[in-house]
């Protein structure tokens, strides 16, 4: 039985509402990138170690001034939630409603992501004042990296197990840290998570599967698939460099995806959250997810290592994209400038209530097995949220297609270093996941 489904898936307000960064976009007629970040252009993305004592703190204070200052997209939120709300927008939206994949399962997952960083490394550059910030990034495949991101000077620690994995040390620790975004309705397999930020870093009492980060294999096998992606253009796509990266395991005897097995990117989401079992105040077993690991709420952003995981996600693409350069190498081609669903589906942070009580059949029915290519996802569509009308003008409306998310140095930023990407080897063995197992 398939247990395992999609990671994809108040506020003090200390200052007034702010007004949304660089208004003027200019946009580069020829490429329709814009550079008008808040950070200085040219700024370069750095492993959790390397960072300097004073880049760690400037980081983190940043990260603490959004979570007190109101979104200038939305009222109702900080602007740190504004990213958690954008997210889950994306992932609930489609569980709930008809429609296709927005941020996750489908070619626009890297773009999709890499917009969300760009948009909140310029946020934390104009809040904090300092366009010298850059989004350090969290090499899992290096246990250095991982120390050095889980100290007490950046992410903090894992959770106590006597209190049920609450982080309790650290910048984020529960007395300071607050969680305002929280699912709709009960998760699935889990109770309705706690306002603090949980981690069980490697726990997997509960889980099917062993946890364990990609190691650096796992990432030249990935970077080994020199396909951005294929039809169906979903959890199914097998020799998708996306899907591979993304984290779906393809079974070799079916050729489809296996729901007991996550890897990449989604096992890492696992990992930092972890699954134990949890006996309720009435005597009931119940799964406990962390933060992290908490499948089709999209609220993994609540835990601010959800950027740090996703610089790194981002570097494995940017990484590919030097042996695949250019607009030529996203698949698939084509798209047209509309945004593919409404404005009126953000109503405030109890509605809309997706009943998402059996979401394993939605994905199996829907998500997973449904033929793309979905709307907002080709090469010049516009992806959804960024495209709704009210952010025409500002930073959230610029390079909203993944055509203007392919050059990371018309973004302005680059990596410290990339992962290399192996010789051809001739032919490309799935499951890619070497070391996480069943
Ligand atoms: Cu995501």
């Amino acid at each position: 039985m398939s247990r395992r489904v999609l990671s994809l898936i108040t506020a003090l307000t200390l200052s007034a509402t702010i007004a949304p960064a660089a208004l003027a976009t200019d946009a580069d007629a020829e490429t329709g990138v814009t550079t008008e970040s808040a950070c200085a252009p040219g700024r370069v993305r750095q492993d959790a170690r390397s960072l300097t004592d004073e880049q760690k703190h400037a980081y983190v204070d940043a990260i603490h001034q959004l979570k007190a200052t109101t979104s200038p997209w939305d009222p109702r939120y900080t602007w740190y939630d504004q990213f958690v709300r954008w997210h889950q927008l994306a992932t609930v939206l489609y569980l709930a409603a008809d429609r296709a994949p927005i941020a996750h399962v489908n070619p626009a997952f890297l773009p999709w992501h890499r917009h969300l960083l760009w948009l909140y490394e310029s946020a934390l550059c104009e809040l904090s004042g300092n366009p010298d910030i850059a989004l350090p990034y969290w090499d899992w495949t290096d246990p250095r990296s991982t120390a050095a991101t889980f100290s007490n000077d950046l992410m903090g620690p894992s959770g106590v197990r006597e209190q049920t994995y609450a982080v309790v040390e650290g910048p984020f620790r529960r007395d300071v840290w607050q969680l305002n975004i929280l699912p709709f309705g009960e998760m699935v397999g889990s109770r309705r998570p706690e306002k603090h930020l949980v981690r069980g870093l490697g726990l997997d009492t509960a889980s099917d599967y062993q946890l364990l980060l990609p190691t650096i294999v796992d990432v030249e096998k990935t970077l080994a698939v020199d396909v951005y992606d294929r039809a169906p253009w979903n959890g199914n796509s097998n020799g998708s460099f996306r899907n591979t990266a993304e984290g779906f395991v393809i079974d070799p005897t079916t050729g489809l995806v296996d729901l007991d097995q996550m890897a990449m990117h989604f096992a890492v989401h696992d990992w930092v959250g972890g699954i134990s079992y949890l006996t309720t105040g009435t005597g009931e077993l119940i799964k406990h997810r962390g933060t992290m690991n908490t499948p089709g709420t999209g609220l993994s952003v609540n835990d601010p290592v959800f950027f740090m995981h996703h610089a790194n996600v981002d570097r494995l693409w940017a990484s590919w994209q030097v042996a695949h350069p250019g607009p030529e190498n996203y698949l698939p081609q084509g798209g047209e400038a509309r945004c593919p669903y409404p404005e009126a589906d953000d109503r405030g942070p109890d509605d809309p209530k997706p009943n998402i009580s059996d979401i394993r059949h939605v994905l199996t029915n829907k998500s997973l097995t449904g033929d793309g290519p979905f709307p907002g996802t080709r090469l010049d569509d516009q992806m959804y949220p960024y495209c709704l009308s009210r952010y025409e003008g500002t930073l959230v409306h610029a390079n909203m297609s993944p055509r203007g998310q392919l050059d990371t140095n018309a973004l302005g930023f680059s990596y410290a270093s990339l992962y290399e990407v192996p010789e051809p080897s001739g032919g490309v063995s799935f499951p890619v996941n070497a070391t996480v197992q069943k």
